[in-house]
């Protein structure tokens, strides 16, 4: 028999729901979690006596904890990820499609009794600021106290997403089961018209903590178009000048491609007066103001960041984010109760506990951490943090930009001449794949907007809705594309990166207030000689000539490659974008 704890009794619709759940999935225990300092005690103790915690040396990692997960699932499932619209049309040729009913049929034989002898824990949470308009509540079932956790920190959780729901029946229903994490037995579905996400069979962040990508993106996609806004896999920051002006800037660049880099970026010493401040590092919901700008606002409250790579001289904010309340995922161990992870500062340690729980030795060909290991942190302790970042009405974006991570074919920078242009640039964004999702990386696809991952609804209709936007925008941002990974022939990157992409930030403020003049070309404007700041950088100057330059044969071949993409949409393709793109090829010949 199931006991349950602390169900509020003003919510019918949210208990009638978890009681139809719990007689499915058949957990001994219910806990309805508050989302109080207290409860997080008591479930991190939990954790750590269940062994899905270990704690860290307290000295070094106040209140931090290691989660090491199983091998098998590391990373998002794209090949496991479903749309279930009622139309197969509607998911889109990118997407996977399966039929609600079957999708439902399938995944209750999968949830029946699953919780048998584990707890099922009621996560209510809010993605957006408390109280917002423009937010939504959501409430995940889960018998992972790690996912609990996880969605403590990541959202608004527990009693003020209770209060915000009062008793509508307007939320979103996710229902997470850890399961056997048996890969075939994995599924993460969407169903876009019930408001609902059922996730079997994966414990890792974005397969199971529903609020991010499921919620904040693909069913965030799919309201989005039916209320008129978006929802994109952005970063957003505010950048000052010594003015003490400040602009903000939406990025989509894809998974492991930069985005919590350059939200938390410190400038380079020859920008001194210049500050930049975090809104958000991964997702942001855009919407145009009634004064016609567009207004974003960061649906998350915590970072599920990579960790490799992040160091004290690429990202001290998040070296200092990630030193108290943080819980890790598939890191390695030190000896003193630390964690390291590739590219951390300093001595490669002597031994380790890899991520796997196994002793590693320095020089050993497998890596410590996973190439996907992440850290889960508060926002709160970001010392950047945007004082904006709980605004009801967000912050106004005065550019976007799109990066991809691409050896070849991309300069550094350019500007859309105009907003169908800049949809354009999105719309043909390409990018090598990364360890953040299973499969080969370092495969160039294309993936518009960042977005191909994560849009709830078809691609075409998405481009469309996009195009669409401007109509109700009187100052529309200024569009951008930029490639911080541009290699050399021995393989190097040739653009220093991190903190150093402050020089094209500057250029990208300048040319949003129309402060400088730019360099046309068939692609797009590019700065003019000089107009980026290249002082005070150790950099060979050809190297940056190298980073800029463009090459037609390549973007010859980068246009036909668009159009077989472009083709798959069939008729829902919008016609616009596919005249930039013979509109580019007249240009180029
Ligand atoms: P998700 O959380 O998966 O959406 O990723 P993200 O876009 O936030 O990527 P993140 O900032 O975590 O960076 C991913 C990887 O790219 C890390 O290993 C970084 O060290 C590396 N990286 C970030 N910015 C740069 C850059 O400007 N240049 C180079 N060369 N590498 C970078
Ligand atoms: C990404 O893969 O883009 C992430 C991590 O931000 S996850 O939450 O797992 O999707
Ligand atoms: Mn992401």
């Amino acid at each position: 028999m199931t006991e349950a704890t602390q169900a509020p009794n003003t919510h019918s619709h949210l208990t009638n729901w978890v009681n139809d759940m719990a007689k499915l999935c058949a957990p001994d225990k219910i806990v309805w979690c508050d989302g109080s300092e207290e409860e997080k005690k008591r479930l991190t103790d939990q954790a750590v006596k269940m062994g899905v915690l270990i704690p860290l040396n307290p000295q070094k990692h106040p209140n931090s904890y290691l989660h090491r997960s199983s091998p098998t699932d590391v990373a998002r499932v794209e090949h496991l990820t479903f749309i279930c619209s009622r139309k197969k049309e509607d998911a889109g040729p990118t997407n996977n499609w399966m039929a609600p009913e079957d999708a439902y049929t399938k995944l209750r034989a999968l949830f029946e009794g699953s919780m048998k002898g584990r707890t099922m824990y009621v996560v209510p949470y809010v993605m957006g600021p408390l109280n917002s308009p423009h937010s939504k509540v959501g409430v995940e079932l889960t018998d992972s106290i790690y996912v609990a956790l996880n969605m403590g920190i990541m959202t608004r959780m527990g009693k003020p997403a209770l209060d915000m729901l009062g008793p509508s029946k307007d939320f979103n229903r996710g229902l997470h089961c850890t399961g056997d994490l048996n890969p075939d037995r994995r599924y993460i579905c969407h169903f876009p018209e019930d408001n609902t996400i059922w996730s079997f069979g994966s414990g890792y962040g974005g397969n199971a903590l529903l609020g991010k990508k499921c919620l904040a993106l693909r069913i965030g996609s799919y309201l989005g178009q039916k209320e008129g806004w978006l929802a994109e896999h952005m970063l957003i920051l505010g950048v000052e000048d010594p003015e003490g002006k400040t602009t903000y800037v939406a990025a989509a660049f894809p998974s492991a491609c930069g985005k919590t880099n350059f939200a938390m970026m410190i400038p380079p010493k020859r920008f001194a007066g210049w500050k930049v401040y975090t809104v958000g590092d991964d997702i942001a919901w855009l919407r145009v103001g009634e004064d016609g700008r567009l207004w974003a606002v960061n649906p998350e409250n915590g970072y599920f960041g990579v960790a490799p790579g992040t160091n004290w001289a690429s990202n001290p904010n998040a070296m200092k984010t990630i030193a108290k309340d943080t819980l890790f995922t598939n890191v390695a161990l030190t000896k003193d109760g630390s964690v390291w992870w590739e590219g951390m500062d300093g001595e490669v340690p002597d031994e380790l506990t890899d991520w796997q729980g196994r002793p590693w030795k320095k020089g050993s060909s497998e890596k410590a951490a996973h190439p996907n290991s992440r850290f889960t942190a508060p926002a709160s302790n970001n010392p950047i943090l945007s004082k904006h970042v709980n605004d009801p009405q967000g912050v106004p974006i005065s550019a976007i930009i799109f990066g991809g991570r691409r050896s070849n074919t991309v300069p550094l920078v350019m500007q859309s001449f105009n907003w169908a242009h800049g949809v354009f640039m999105g719309a043909t964004l390409a990018s090598e794949t990364t360890a953040a999702a299973v499969g080969q990386a370092g495969v160039v696809r294309r993936d518009p907007m960042a977005m191909l991952p994560f849009c709830g609804y078809n691609m075409g209709d998405y481009l469309q809705h996009w195009l669409d936007m401007q109509k109700k925008l009187t100052v529309p941002p200024k569009i951008f594309q930029v490639n911080w990974f541009r290699k050399d022939k021995e393989g190097k990157f040739l653009w220093p990166g991190y903190g150093e992409n402050m020089r094209v930030l500057k250029w990208i403020v300048d040319r949003a207030h129309v402060a400088v003049g730019a360099q046309e070309t068939v692609f797009g404007w590019v700065p003019k000689e000089g107009h980026i700041d290249l002082s005070g950088m150790d950099i060979a100057e050809g190297r940056v000539d190298e980073a800029t330059d463009i090459d037609e044969a390549e973007w010859k071949a980068e246009l036909q490659s668009q159009e077989t993409f472009f083709k798959q949409f069939g008729t829902t393709m919008p016609e616009t974008l596919e005249l930039q793109r013979q509109l580019l090829l007249s240009r180029l010949s």
